[in-house]
């Protein structure tokens, strides 16, 4: 067990600085008009640095740059690009303990979490991009004897992203990774909420970039996120939150006819059939384990399993046993290594979470375990901590509906297959699902029926880099993940070239 100092104290291992300017063109730049907004820690309640505030005209000088830098970076052999990307994944991967803590600190979520899976799969996913851009081929098609159609990539220019704040690190990795390994320039916003650590990883590895390849702008949605969302000098939105944000983004991209890959929200449904209880070994454990990932960052996970499907002849049973096992997660200070689960990671999310609670015993939900916020004392007592929560109810709720992004899962049963299928389908999302069943044509046939761009087998919440990730229906447009993401960043040029020398 490891107990991490909070930063600011002397055996810290990061030291933020008290304020974080924009990122533009390789230095550290303060807004054009000068303000600022505080950063809480969610873990205390406390402000521990204050960031700058981006507007218009920030995102305009932060556009300068990566158009300045645009045509060089993407000029450059994936070979060099390659090398650049590794070049980064070494250093976060000397770098992880320091890393894992300020993330932990600006979001709130366990140590135990950011080192042994954000920061890591962040490190794996330049590794990941640098790999697969030297691996990448363009293709010929012959026409006909004489005539050849020659297909090259070339990335898109300058692109927008814009982050939300459950996995700072992480959702920025995802989508800076591909975008730099297919040569494009950058501009990124990081989530209001969640600033801090994506400026300490610039701080640490900005200088492997050439300046303004990389842009960060600071600020909050409406005032810094539209004007590059809308921005007609970008060539592509990507942007992760919520879906009615997602539905303006794509509103805004409409206008300057780009592209746009949009990871929305979800409902994820997780079906247990009842042959997982057939035998109580190794299985059984593991689905049961399976069940309380609705606890994994807190519930803020776009594909939280937060519908939970128990097929009728065996839920009564399943129920207790993973109400036992909830019971176990550690709660506690989020920079203890034992430590299950940490903070929410804003006050408006914890007060939409409690609003959640009250939502579900308004309408006769019964709650198994938890339900209430944990006070954890002295100086957490400021801190958004709410106890892993499972509500029994039905479909038709609205827990069981709407996105409560928190460590809440809503367990209904069902009676046979199609049951199953239709209470998984009855939502508007349709991101993440997890089927659990020892019998491989039940899972099969499960998994191709849920209208969702992800389903785990017998597994759930693992995001290797190289499996695609994106959502059906009202969660988004667009994968992330998979060399297939190189292909959201970069144009096809197609030569069309007769070696004929007749005429036509
Ligand atoms: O999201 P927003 P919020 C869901 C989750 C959560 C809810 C609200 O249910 O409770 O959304 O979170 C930027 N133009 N998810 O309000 O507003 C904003 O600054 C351009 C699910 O934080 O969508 C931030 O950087 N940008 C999700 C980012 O969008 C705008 C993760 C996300 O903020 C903008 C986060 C605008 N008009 C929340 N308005 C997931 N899929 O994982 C806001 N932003």
């Amino acid at each position: 067990m490891t107990v991490y100092a909070f930063p600011g104290q002397p055996d810290s291992l990061v030291s933020f600085k008290s304020r974080y300017e924009h990122y533009i063109g390789g230095e550290w730049v303060p807004p054009v008009k000068g303000q600022y907004f505080e950063n809480i820690t969610p873990i205390t309640g406390q402000t521990f640095c204050e960031v700058a505030r981006g507007t218009a005209e920030d995102i305009e000088a932060a556009l300068d740059a990566a158009h300045a830098a645009a045509p060089a970076w993407g000029k450059t052999s994936p070979a060099e690009r390659s090398l650049v990307l590794n070049k980064i994944a070494d250093r976060m991967e000397q770098n992880l303990e320091m890393i894992a803590v300020a993330e932990t600190w600006d979001n709130g979520k366990a140590v135990r979490e950011t080192l042994n899976a954000d920061i890591p799969l962040a490190i794996d996913h330049f590794r990941y991009f640098a790999g697969a851009i030297r691996a990448q081929e363009g293709n010929l098609s012959q026409i006909d004897e004489d005539t050849v159609a020659y297909h090259f990539h070339e990335p898109l220019g300058v692109v927008g992203q814009i982050i939300p704040w459950n996995f700072p690190i992480l959702m920025a990795v995802w989508k800076l990774a591909p975008a730099l390994a297919a040569g494009n320039a950058i501009v990124l916003k990081p989530a209001e909420q969640t600033p801090a650590s994506i400026m300490v990883l610039f701080d640490l590895i900005g200088d492997l970039l050439p300046p303004g390849v990389v842009n960060i702008v600071n600020g909050f949605g409406a005032e810094a996120g539209k004007p590059l969302a809308s921005n007609p000098r970008i060539r592509k939105i990507a942007f992760t939150g919520e879906t009615t944000t997602g539905r303006l983004i794509m509103q805004y991209a409409s206008e300057n006819i780009i592209p746009v890959t949009l990871e929305l929200g979800g409902k994820s449904p997780n079906i247990f059939f009842d042959d997982v209880a057939a035998k109580d070994d190794a299985f059984w454990d593991k689905a049961q384990e399976g069940f309380t990932m609705f606890a994994l960052n807190q519930g803020e996970v776009c594909t939280c399993p937060s519908r939970a499907l128990i097929q009728e002849s065996f839920a009564d049973d399943f129920l207790e046993k993973v109400v036992a096992r909830t019971e176990l997660i550690k709660r506690g200070n989020p920079l203890d290594t034992d430590t299950m689960i940490g903070a929410q990671a804003s006050n408006d999310q914890f007060e939409k979470i409690k609003s959640y609670l009250d939502i579900g015993r308004q309408e006769g939900a019964k709650v198994l375990t938890g339900g209430g916020v944990d006070d954890l004392g002295g100086e957490f007592a400021g801190g958004y901590y709410i106890q892993p929560t499972i509500f029994r109810g039905d479909n038709s709720m609205r827990i069981f509906q709407e996105e409560i992004f928190g460590p809440v899962v809503s367990a209904t049963t069902f009676t046979d297959f199609d049951d199953a299928i239709r209470i998984a389908n009855d939502t508007l999302y349709g991101l993440g699902a997890g089927v659990w069943s020892r019998d491989g044509g039940t899972a099969y046939r499960a998994g191709r029926a849920i209208q969702a761009g992800r389903v785990w087998v017998n597994n759930y919440h693992a995001y290797p880099a190289h499996a695609a990730f994106g959502g059906y229906k009202s969660s988004g447009i667009g994968r992330e993940n998979h060399l297939m993401m190189l292909d959201h960043y970069q144009q096809t040029k197609n030569l069309l070239w007769s070696y004929s020398q007749n005429s036509q």
